[in-house]
């Protein structure tokens, strides 16, 4: 007899025709063996990876992907429900049937003279009863070796999985990396993720914003907790009292940046526990709980360095079982480093840009892809919290939630209460970056950073949330900040990075009462003086502008947000829609 899981990789065997099926068991060898193929293989017209300076980057490789394929491609993306009004107006929607026939029309065949990888894995630490299972079947290597340090791949999930049909199966090619011929396909109520024709990290590592987020989010509705794209972190103060966080911003919003941040005050210092998703439970105590599902990151390259993301190259240069992969990078030929904008100052006399083509500096353009990435494992990470694999998570006593906006919104604000932070969260606007394909700067809502990965109607997401505060007794206080804003020359006003630690001290404040707050429209400001600015060279006028509501911003804001919430019409709860009317009489619109 043979279980679902050998069921399953039977069928796709029969469907995609590949020459050999492998399937991972998550040892060290067959690490080292798949990256060994990898350094010998061409997919696409490009060697797979390539070894770059083990002494500056040890166990690292470079990764060139298909220009036209180097990000997420929501207009492609999928979430196929019984009816066009479960998926919402936040995402795109098929029917089931169509969707599923349209992609093995693809998917047959689409393996032939290739190898099929079969990755059973775990998302979430394995002990843990929050963790969940799936098996994705691809034929890229560069996907297969991403998953295993993402997920927890091989022997541990097969135990698991035994013979149960509860698992996530993600079926993958990446074809003929056509982009007439790639879509990514959601089957919420199949627990289920068809993805063809794209190797890039969002559309093709399934078990990521796929599953953890887009099937997540669904199941978490169904079941009574939420995925989201958060950030967890635990504040250590000088008194060794650590205060855990949640972090939502979009993608390219400074998560991984805040992750691992290096706190400017003595005796501070933050914890990383995850930088991109989080998976939350109310506890037994009635406290939200919250685990990591991933075990590595798949950061943004363009912009890290050692003054602004100190811990991340620390990262980096650390990599010991896993390999640490480069894709999209510029590389330096000099000494062979991957390079991007930001990791040094000086550009690089002989560089190598990200499409393989000798850098002219005075191109004008970037040698590496604005969304260049890295993929390492978060057991590399110097700031890693010791909480990392705790089945039961970590309490968390603070949300945060933040966009890029160069105006209107404010450095930080706080909720009233849960229900106020639930509206304000589900009122963001941000600007769109290079993560996903498309025009970037302009703004558009996305409410909990979730625009893009929630796997149901946004009306009833929001819903979701208000009786998540219904049934836990003791809930988080919920904080909105803008790192971006800028002034009349396009300046920013706020130095981000390392300096975002003086909000976050306010937050810990707060959570333990010991500063009182400012009544405005829209949240409650700190009160004068509570921010700690010691050292910092910033007028006050800035602060000032930083912290206030400009009325006639928000007039224009207002109206932004009237007409995202009335697309969902009366699936928005009555609650936030009393919150927007009341937030417009006291903006005067
Ligand atoms: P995804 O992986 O796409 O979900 O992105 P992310 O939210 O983890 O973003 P990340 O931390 O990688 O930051 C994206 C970009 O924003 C990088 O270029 C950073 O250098 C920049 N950034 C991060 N934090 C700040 C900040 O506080 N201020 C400013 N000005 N830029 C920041
Ligand atoms: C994002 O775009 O939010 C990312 C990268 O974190 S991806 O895995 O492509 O979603
Ligand atoms: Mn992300």
């Amino acid at each position: 007899m043979s279980t679902p899981m050998e069921m399953f990789v039977k069928e796709m065997q029969k469907l995609f025709q590949p020459d050999e099926v492998y399937v991972m068991n998550g040892s060290q060898e067959e690490v080292e063996k798949i990256t060994e193929i990898a350094q010998k293989s061409e997919v696409d017209g490009r060697i797979v990876l390539k070894k770059l300076n083990g002494q500056e980057y040890p166990n690292s490789y470079y990764h060139r992907s298909n220009p036209n394929d180097v990000a997420r491609t929501e207009h492609l993306t999928f979430v196929c429900t019984p009816t066009k009004e479960q998926a919402g107006p936040n995402n795109n929607w098929v029917d089931p049937k169509e969707a599923k026939e349209k992609m093995d029309y693809l998917f047959k065949g689409a393996m032939k003279g290739r190898t099929m990888y079969v990755i059973p894995f775990v998302m979430g630490t394995p002990k843990s009863k929050y963790a969940k299972n799936g098996v994705q079947v691809t034929d890229s290597l560069y996907v297969a070796l991403s998953m295993r340090v993402m997920s927890r791949v091989g022997k541990q999930a097969i135990e698991r999985i035994g013979t149960s049909y509860d698992f996530f199966r993600g079926i993958h090619s990446i074809g003929d990396v056509n982009p007439n011929r790639r879509f990514i396909m959601h089957f919420p109520q199949d627990n289920l993720v068809m993805s063809f024709g794209s190797g890039y990290g969002g559309n093709a590592l399934l078990g990521k914003k796929c599953y953890s987020l887009r099937i997540g989010s669904y199941l978490g509705y169904q079941e009574g907790w939420l995925a989201e794209h958060m950030i967890i972190i635990g504040v250590e103060a000088p008194d060794g009292k650590i205060t855990y966080f949640l972090g939502a911003f979009p993608s390219a919003c400074g998560k991984t940046n805040l992750a691992m941040l290096d706190p400017v005050f003595k005796g501070y210092r933050v914890w990383t526990l995850g930088d991109d998703i989080a998976w939350i439970n109310v506890g037994e105590d009635g406290q939200l709980y919250a685990i990591n599902p991933e075990a590595g990151f798949f950061g943004v390259a363009a912009g890290t360095g050692f003054k602004t993301n100190p811990n991340m190259m620390k990262t980096l240069k650390n990599s010991k079982f896993f390999p640490t992969l480069f894709t999209n990078t510029a590389v330096d030929n000099s000494n062979n480093t991957p390079w991007w904008e930001g990791v040094s100052d000086e550009v690089p006399s002989d560089l190598t840009d990200w499409q393989g083509r000798k850098y002219d500096k005075n191109s004008g353009t970037p040698a590496a892809h604005p969304n260049s990435r890295f993929t390492v494992s978060i057991y590399n990470c110097p700031t890693l919290s010791p909480e990392i694999d705790n089945p039961k998570g970590v309490p968390i006593s603070g949300i945060i939630f933040g966009g890029r906006r160069k105006s209107t919104i404010p450095l930080v604000y706080e909720a009233k209460d849960w229900n106020s932070g639930v509206f304000a969260a589900s009122i963001i606007g941000s600007e769109t970056t290079a993560a996903a394909s498309g025009q970037v700067g302009t703004v558009r809502r996305d409410p909990m950073a979730m625009l893009p990965f929630c796997g149901y109607n946004m009306g009833e997401y929001f819903n979701h949330w208000l009786n998540i505060g219904e049934r836990a007794k003791k809930l988080p206080k919920i904080f909105m900040v803008n790192w971006f804003r800028k002034d009349e020359d396009g300046k920013f006003m706020w130095p981000g990075y390392r300096e975002n630690s003086r909000i976050i001290k306010w937050m810990i404040d707060r959570i333990e009462g010991k500063t009182g707050v400012k009544e405005s429209e829209i949240g409650l400001f700190p009160q004068e003086g509570a921010i700690d600015l010691s050292g910092l060279d910033i007028k006050k006028e800035t602060m000032d502008k930083l912290l206030s509501v400009d009325k006639e911003d928000w007039k224009k804001e207002v109206l932004m947000i009237e007409e995202f919430y009335a697309k969902f019409g009366d699936k928005i709860p009555k609650d936030l829609r009393d919150y927007l009317k009341e937030l417009k009489e006291k903006i005067g619109v």
